[in-house]
């Protein structure tokens, strides 16, 4: 059969008009950005990007590295071409070609099979972020329709800052504990704790205004176990870290700053509780306050820097100097990244960043920053799609695995929300645009295998551009398009003040098609299409969206016409948003039990688990941390993060940026040394788990004892099943956080070995 579309060569195309659709990428990266492609004759023939906005206080916001390698992902030559369905065994990657209509068929036959025989509640939509910026992800389309008949199970929380999400209420009541970029324009001193801008970008217009703020005077600290290219670009100072230990050195800042006297009495006694004997919830000892904590009036062990260096590795006069100069630096901002939460006891982190912004005063203040999770937001647009899915019940996102293990046995106790209990294991996964089938998710020798198990998940669909290593577990896989190939609006991520319009440069490629239009023609099955669409196409729904976004929430908001020819929309403020100024000048309580920034929660000691579940934001020792006896046989520390040529697993098959940044594991030159490994040296990566073939960059950009793999490289095994890419999550455990039930991906011990 001949194939629609595909790309014409340049030269054919010399004398061919040129017009310029302004559109972006709804990837789940920190940024969003104008992606401007030139097309010609139905091809697009190069990409720019953002030049509308003058700098310096609207940042113009441009594309980088991924952005300008899109072309490349849009004509890639594996993208995928029509519709599929399995022929060999699961997980073999043996498929053939079906029509759009057999395809659609089969996946309507089997919603209604599976939802009669186990119940809606054994459908699940996995987590999936490859469009969760735009109107339209794929993920609730399939939700949508799958709430019309009937229903399906529900997830909560995320991979990103699941441990935060969960954690920042006990101490703030929100998860809004962020202020505007431009506020830091104020600060003096900044902490980016584990937070890598420069590579995760966290938002377009952030570097801006760091960029802005250090020119005005602002001191840089970063601490975190590499020299990102944060520290590299922006950091006075890099304070290297051992993974899953910042809260000790959190502790002992905050005992440098007690006792030395250097907390702000006025706003604890103002604004918190638990802080010391006399501020406890009631029934609760006094000894279980923090200062008595940090003096080690219960336990015996002050938490002095001399008793945070030896678990941290971070001197203790450094330890000393970072909390006496963020102290009394007034304002200064301690600033999360979500690296450091992504780990064992991941909670204990934020709620020990929040600790020392409320010690200090800096919560609710212009240039200060609560920490804590980080969230804010003011602005965006009318997301016009909404459903209601009838099955309450809810699982944290990350216990999928379980839920299909052993869905039954789960209690409220494992985070089962909603019900008491469910009546059917996961039957059915549909997987659209995500890689956590098996690249993103823990511990991929057992999460393949479990899938492999047809009698386990029935029925998988999969909807994808490109044959991952999920999409090679499809039961039916659809073609799904790019931004180029469909109409939306891409919205920022909650830290900006801006939105951009998705323009559609071309028309689908192959038999590609679009997720709404493939459920769209699903419900029609069930006689559902005119429900499901409303009668509206994509590009209608874009115009709701914009229509009812002037009336609703902004009236200068462009038409539709001026938005698809500016591209982008920032919103504009007279002063800068500082998360809780309300709540510190007494206009509003916190959103807490006690209506005070929590230092100590009531809720969490009622919970009794105080060992793995503190009620003070404290130092617990990880399993696979550096106290694990298990150190003795993996005596490396294993963490992963947000690379800059990915977005996830997203681009890994991209040639122009393999060539800007290879996938490889930073060891450093001792660790390299004692192993007999020289820069470049390919080597096994290996734990109780699994193993994994790498080559290795030998760095001081990394401490002794910690190895670190950019994660999302794609699950590459070879004929006897091991991984030659460097696919982290082989080497990744599936053991929840303890409070959150969150992904602890970054906390594994392994050891490595020259290939
Ligand atoms: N280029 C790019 N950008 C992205 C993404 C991407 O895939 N690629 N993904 C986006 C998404 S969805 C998310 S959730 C965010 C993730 O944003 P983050 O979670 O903030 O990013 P990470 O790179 O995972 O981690 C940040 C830093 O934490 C450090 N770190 C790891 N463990 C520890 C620790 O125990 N202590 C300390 N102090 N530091 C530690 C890492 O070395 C890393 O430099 O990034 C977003 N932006
Ligand atoms: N070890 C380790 N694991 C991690 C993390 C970590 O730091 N370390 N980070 C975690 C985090 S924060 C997150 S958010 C998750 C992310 O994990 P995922 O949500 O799975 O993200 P991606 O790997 O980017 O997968 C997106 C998929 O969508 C596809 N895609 C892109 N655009 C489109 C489109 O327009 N249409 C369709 N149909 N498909 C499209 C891409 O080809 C890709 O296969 O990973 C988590 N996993
Ligand atoms: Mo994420």
């Amino acid at each position: 059969m001949e194939e629609k579309g595909g790309p014409h060569t340049a030269s054919t195309l010399e004398d061919t008009p040129e017009t310029i659709v302004s559109t972006c990428s709804i990837n789940n990266c920190g940024g969003r950005c104008v992606i401007r492609a030139h097309v010609k004759d139905g091809t697009v023939v190069r990409l720019s990007t953002d030049e509308s906005v003058e700098p310096p206080l609207t940042p113009q916001m441009r594309a980088c590295i991924r952005g300008r390698g899109y072309r490349k992902m849009l004509y890639h030559p594996d993208r995928l071409k029509y519709p599929m369905k399995r022929v060999g065994k699961r997980g073999e990657g043996k498929f053939e070609r079906i029509s759009w209509e057999e395809a659609i068929e089969t996946i309507a036959s089997q919603m209604k099979r599976i939802g009669e025989t186990y119940g809606p509640a054994s459908r699940y939509v996995n987590y999936a972020s490859g469009q969760s910026w735009g109107l339209f992800s794929g993920r609730n389309m399939a939700r949508k329709l799958l709430a019309m008949t009937g229903g399906y199970l529900n997830y909560r929380n995320d991979y990103s800052s699941g441990a935060a999400n969960i954690a920042t209420p006990y101490t703030y009541g929100t998860n809004n504990s962020g202020s505007s970029f431009d506020s830091l324009l104020h600060t003096r001193y900044m902490i980016l704790w584990g937070q890598n801008p420069a590579e995760m970008i966290n938002s377009t217009p952030y570097m801006h205004f760091l960029r802005e703020a250090k020119k005005r005077g602002a001191k840089i600290i970063v601490i975190d176990p590499r020299y990102t290219d944060t520290s590299v670009g922006f950091a006075d100072e890099w304070i290297p870290i051992l993974p899953t230990t910042d809260n000790a050195m959190m502790d002992a800042m905050a005992y440098v700053i007690v006792t030395e006297n250097l907390y702000d009495k006025k706003f604890v006694d103002r604004h918190c509780l638990g802080f010391d004997s006399g501020q406890m919830p009631e029934g609760v000892p006094g000894k279980e306050s923090l200062k008595s904590y940090l003096l080690g009036e219960k336990d015996g062990v002050a938490k002095t820097p001399e008793w945070a260096e030896k678990i941290c590795g971070v001197p203790a006069a450094k330890i000393k100097e970072v909390a006496r100069d963020y102290a009394t630096a007034k304002p200064a901002a301690l600033m999360q990244g979500w690296g450091p939460q992504r780990h064992a006891y991941g909670e204990q982190v934020i709620r020990g960043g929040a600790q020392l912004a409320s010690l200090t005063g800096n919560v609710g203040k212009l240039g200060g920053w609560a920490a804590g999770t980080g969230y804010w937001s003011r602005s965006g647009v009318v997301y016009p799609i909404t459903f209601e899915n009838p099955v309450k019940a809810s699982i944290p996102c990350f216990l999928w695995t379980q839920a299909v293990e052993r869905g039954t046995e789960l209690t409220p106790e494992d985070g089962l929300e909603g019900v008491d209990k469910l009546d059917s294991n996961i039957k059915m996964i549909f997987n659209i645009a995500g890689n956590m089938l098996v690249n993103q998710h823990s511990d991929i020798n057992k999460t393949t295998k479990m899938l492999e198990d047809e009698n386990k998940v029935e029925f998988i669909v999969v909807s994808d551009i490109f044959m991952t290593p999920s999409a090679k577990f499809a039961d039916i896989l659809l073609p799904g398009t790019t931004f180029f190939e469909r109409w939306d609006i891409g919205v920022p991520w909650c830290y900006g003040d801006y939105v951009v319009f998705g323009g559609k440069a071309i028309e689908p490629l192959y038999e590609c098609r679009n997720e709404y239009d493939v459920f769209a023609d699903i419900a029609a099955h069930f006689g559902l299409k005119e429900e499901f669409t409303g009668g509206k196409t994509m590009l209608d729904w874009v115009k709701v969206s914009i229509d009812r976004t002037r009336e609703e929430m902004d009236p200068d908001f462009p038409s539709f016409e001026e938005f698809s020819q500016k591209g982008i929309y920032q919103f504009s403020f007279e002063e800068p948003l500082v998360g809780f100024k309300d709540q510190v000048e007494g206009k509003i309580p916190f959103e807490t039990p006690s209506g005070k920034i929590e230092l100590f929660s009531k809720a969490l000691w009622d919970m009794n688990k105080h060992d793995e579940i503190p009620a003070l934001g404290k130092y617990v020792p990880a399993w696979e941390g550096p106290e694990d006896p298990l150190k003795e046989k993996y005596p490396l520390q294993l963490i992963s993060w947000h690379y800059k040529r990915r977005c996830h697993s997203t681009h890994d098959n991209n040639p122009w940026l393999e060539e800007a940044a290879k996938q490889e594991m930073w060891l450093n030159p001792e660790d390299a040394k004692a192993r007999g490994i020289k820069d470049g040296d390919r080597a096994k990566v290996f734990n109780d788990r699994g193993e994994i073939y790498i080559d290795v960059k030998v760095t001081a950009k990394i401490m002794p004892g910690v190895a670190g793999i950019p994660q999302g490289a794609w699950f590459t095994p070879d004929q006897t099943g091991i991984d030659q890419r460097g696919s982290v999550n082989v080497l990744t455990a599936q053991r929840p956080t303890s409070l959150a039930k969150a992904n602890p991906q970054l906390t594994n011990l392994v050891d490595v070995k020259k290939a």
